[in-house]
């Protein structure tokens, strides 16, 4: 079984393997490191990373990038809407209220959700990644930014699903960062000791996000996460482009926003310029520093910090947009600490995801390492109640709570009942909509006696983040409980990394726990819960993608048959060609080589014109045809070659 990590960027995206030598990042079929957040929908087939980059300007209607944020989004989001007018590309609003694209693929209207434009993008990571190992590649960890909220979480997870992928975890960005700083370092404090705080600053194309951790021996725990949602490399990007759209405005009266084309190439050439100017800008008739000023990188400052400044160990900073000189020197300065860059800015993540997946993997040996994150927004449960003026409420999880953590509720009912599950603080979220979703706990009846029964409810943050009110189950009557409602909260066995991770172990079995009671034997039965989340696909619909996604990749795969077969016609033409006023001079008549030349060039006339779309059958005998005049020659030739080299041999055993 392969171990795979994969860091799903905005723009960016990096896959890393355990091999027995240790974590790898590996290279794609263009030897890239980097497989762009990039999916382009043609008349024939699907193009994405690389090659669907190369679309951008060309195919800008049907080429899909900067998709990262609209997971679980709705159409009418204001993220959405604001985003909408600035992408080459149609949003759709989709049957559900979802936001989706509407694009041409294979010379019809599509639309597509984002679950499975992102399933695209993983399918080709999955492909480049079974390549490198040479061996299927299913189990696997996927980053997620650690602002993401439930319904985010959960299309990203769908995604994975559709490409065939088990996600054992889908990790914040920057808890795999510290994973992959913590697991080899051997001077951490041992468990008895005031453990080591690290800062960690991830800084993307589309976003800023900065953790807390301690470290022990064995151990990360996240203590605190902040982030600015709209704070990234792009932004720098914008700005650049806009100073260029007002100077061709007033300069050449030209207004490139109305030529999408133009634009995009606008923005290419503005990230270059960005770059470059982080390199040098003496050089440059554009200082970065301008622009530093139009981007509100002081909202940061938000961020309370705990821990005095003689508290943090090292501030280490990764994602491509800390290179930008100035990003580094605001992050310095506002930490009042030098900042660290021992981390692979790039690949951290990416590695990160891979050794989780190694802990998480029983195919694969690791260090043992245990993971504690956080609960990013407090999340609160409601109900129906007789009593407490017709609501109940409580606040299940407060905001830097543990997770992955389970809980369990008593509650004393004599019927069926819904459980609202919602984040207690809209204004601190990142995310429109403060809903969760709704649990519904079936067969809930009354006891024999006609009194309510004790129905005890685990509610958890699971190893991907996402909440669920997971199991539910009806305890047989007892005497002397008083208590309408009680929690009773254990955290999971934090040693136990696998069984953690999990989810299902660490939980307390006895459904009377309930603290120094005496045991009594009771019977417990589950009750069956219905759960309706909000943004959340349809089961039969997600089937229906998984299905569609694998007639995709079957016709990608036809196309890419049919590429190969046209290339190999092209290719022997050039090669036979170039060998016939070469090496095969010697070995075909004038008359032949001539004739055989015309026919060379035909062939490749051929190609441009009537050959540019044949089926691939047609190629394979044009190739045959081909094959059947050159082998002769190649025969003569390699019999020329190999005789003196068997005389030699014969020579030696003589
Ligand atoms: P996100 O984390 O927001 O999802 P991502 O992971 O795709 O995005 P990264 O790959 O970490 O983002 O960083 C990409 C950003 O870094 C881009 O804006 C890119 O232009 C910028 N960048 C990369 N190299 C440099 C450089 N040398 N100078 C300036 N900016 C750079
Ligand atoms: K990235
Ligand atoms: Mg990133």
């Amino acid at each position: 079984m392969s171990v795979v990590g994969i860091d799903v960027g905005y723009q960016n995206c990096y896959i890393a393997v355990a091999r027995s030598g240790g974590i790898e990042t590996i290279a794609n079929e263009y030897s890239d490191r980097c497989t762009p957040a990039c999916v382009s929908l043609t008349s024939k087939n699907r193009m994405i990373g690389n090659a669907a980059k190369s679309q951008i300007t060309t195919n800008f209607k049907n080429t899909v990038h900067g998709f990262k944020k609209f997971h679980g989004r709705a159409f009418d989001d204001p993220f959405v809407q604001s985003e909408k007018p600035k992408l080459p590309y149609s949003l759709h609003k989709l049957a559900n209220g979802n936001a989706g694209i509407k694009v041409r693929y294979l010379d019809e209207d599509k639309v597509f959700t984002f679950e499975q434009i992102t399933g695209m993008l993983l399918t080709k990571l999955k492909e480049t990644s079974e390549s490198a190992l040479k061996k299927p590649v299913v189990d696997c960890v996927v980053s997620v930014p650690s602002f993401f909220t439930d319904a985010e979480r959960r299309s990203v997870f769908d995604a994975t699903q559709i490409a065939g992928l088990n996600c054992l975890r889908l990790i914040n960005d920057t808890t795999a960062v510290a994973l992959a700083y913590g697991i080899y370092k051997q001077d951490l404090p041992t468990p008895e000791e005031r453990p080591r705080n690290v800062i960690f600053v991830d800084m993307g194309h589309s976003s800023f996000q900065v953790s807390i951790t301690a470290f022990n021996k064995g151990k990360l725990k996240v203590l605190a996460t902040a982030f600015d949602l709209y704070l990234g490399g792009r932004n720098f990007d914008e700005a650049l482009v806009d100073y260029f759209c007002e100077e061709f405005k007033s300069k050449y009266k030209l207004n490139v926003r109305e030529n999408p084309r133009a634009l995009l190439r606008l923005h290419q050439e503005c990230e270059k310029l960005k770059k470059l100017m982080s390199a040098n800008s003496s050089d440059l008739p554009l200082n970065i520093e301008c622009f530093m000023n139009d981007i509100d990188f002081e909202d940061m400052c938000v961020f309370y910090l705990k821990l005095s400044r003689d508290d943090i160990y090292a501030v280490e900073i990764v994602g491509g947009a800390t290179r930008i000189p100035a990003v580094k020197e605001r992050i310095a300065k506002f930490f009042g600490k030098d900042i660290s860059t021992t981390l692979n800015a790039d690949e951290a993540v990416a590695r990160g995801c891979a050794l989780q997946c190694a802990i998480l993997s029983p195919a694969f040996k690791v260090r043992e390492f245990s993971i504690t994150d956080v609960v990013p927004f407090p999340i609160t449960l409601r109900w129906k109640s007789p009593t407490e003026d017709g609501l109940g409420e409580c606040e299940v999880f407060s905001k830097n709570h543990a997770a992955p953590f389970s809980k369990v509720i008593t509650f004393h009912k004599k019927e069926p009942f819904s459980l609202e599950a919602f984040y207690s603080s809209p204004q601190e979220l990142p995310y429109p909509d403060h809903r969760i979703g709704c649990f519904s706990v079936q067969n809930v009846a009354p006891q024999p006696d006609g009194d309510s029964s004790k129905v005890k409810v685990k509610v958890r943050v699971n190893v991907h983040g996402i909440f669920s009110v997971s199991s539910a189950s009806l305890i047989e009557k007892q005497k002397g409980e008083g208590e309408d409602m009680q929690i009773d909260s254990e955290p999971m066995v934090q040693n136990e990394g696998k069984a953690e991770d999990q989810g299902t172990s660490g939980e307390k079995q006895d459904p009377a726990a309930g603290g120094s009671k005496p045991k009594v034997k009771v019977k417990s039965i589950d009750l069956p819960i219905v759960a309706n989340n909000i943004r959340q696909l349809d089961c039969d619909v997600l089937n229906d993608f998984v299905e569609y996604e694998h007639q995709m990749i079957v016709q990608d795969k036809l196309v890419k048959e049919l590429n190969d077969a046209k290339n190999a016609v092209e290719e022997y033409v050039y090669d036979l060609r170039d060998k016939l006023c070469g090496i095969y001079e010697k070995y075909i008549t004038e008359e032949d080589s001539n004739r055989l030349t015309l026919m060379l060039e035909d062939t490749e006339n051929w190609l441009y014109e009537d050959g540019e779309d044949q089926p691939k059958q047609v190629y394979e005998e044009k190739l045959g045809a081909l094959k059947r005049l050159g082998q002769p020659i190649q025969d003569r030739h390699r019999e020329h070659e190999d005789r003196p080299r068997a005389f030699e041999e014969l020579g030696k055993k003589l």
